[in-house]
């Protein structure tokens, strides 16, 4: 074989390998978008999923055009001989055209992230359920206020019913489906963090600070939660599960808590 065709060889396998690349780069970028991230089980979580899958495939979008371009412009405009080719100085169309596209990318993105993110954060309906997660050295305490259960629930209704988890018992924190849920996060300690995967949410909590969110889970199930922020020797043992139900579930577990239950709900519930 002379260098020639050598070289010609050489080129051509270049030129595939850096296309199989990228292939497999945009490939693994798309799949990673639809697996990557739990998809949630709140209505919160299904926007911040879908603004999550946006980003990621303009990403992709982008991550493509450009390595086309790139190896496209060094194959022909490659070094073919020692005589110096035409020189061009500047192109005003040009230098807009990709000025503005990354701009109006980055304005998009933002716009979308900013309604996102107000939604979400979006105080509750005073009507919503309320509970008080309180998070300690080392679990936690789920207390639900007998006048804040939700629409409907007595305003004179007093006290509270509340499961207290030990490390050899996780809690449960139980919760109806379909209607807003607020949680206010108490420490009286040091700084906890409350997070449940499937929420695609965290919050951290605070000694002295009124942090609280809202959630409106769709769909029912058992799922894991733990603390997200390294508090101490038995951190580890901060962990509790979540069961989303039915309101009536929800209402007889609050009555069999009233009557003297132990909250483990895991016994009653199915
Ligand atoms: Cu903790």
């Amino acid at each position: 074989m002379n260098t020639a065709t050598w070289r010609k060889n050489f080129r051509r396998s270049l030129f595939i390998v850096s296309a199989a690349i990228s292939a497999l780069l945009l490939s693994v970028s798309v799949a990673s978008a639809g697996w990557g991230q739990p998809s949630g089980i709140t209505e919160e979580a299904e926007r911040m999923h879908t603004l999550y899958l946006i980003v990621t495939a303009s990403a992709a979008v982008v991550f493509v055009l450009v390595e086309v371009a790139l190896v496209y412009i060094i194959f022909r405009y490659r070094k073919r001989s020692d005589e110096l080719p035409p020189q061009t100085h500047g192109n005003n169309l040009l230098e807009v055209v990709w000025t503005s596209i990354p701009i109006l990318i980055v304005i998009g993105l933002f716009v979308s992230a900013f309604v996102v993110l107000v939604d979400v954060e979006e105080d509750a309906d005073p009507e919503a359920l309320t509970i008080d997660v309180t998070g300690f050295q080392f679990q936690w305490e789920f207390a639900y206020n007998l006048n804040d259960l939700g629409p409907g629930s007595d305003p004179n209704a007093d006290g509270t019913v509340s499961v207290i988890g030990t490390a050899a018992n996780q809690p449960t924190l139980v919760i109806p489906v379909g209607e807003p849920v607020e949680f206010r996060l108490i420490s009286n300690d040091v700084i906890h963090s409350f997070y449940i995967r499937d929420f695609l949410y965290k919050l951290d909590v605070v000694p002295g600070r009124d942090n609280r969110f809202t959630v409106t889970p769709k769909q029912t199930g058992e799922f894991i939660g733990q603390c997200a922020e390294y508090c101490g020797v038995d951190h580890e043992a901060m962990r509790f599960k979540l069961h989303v139900v039915e309101r009536d579930e929800f209402d007889r577990y609050i009555a069999d808590l009233q009557g003297g239950g132990s909250g483990n709900a895991s016994a009653r519930l199915p």
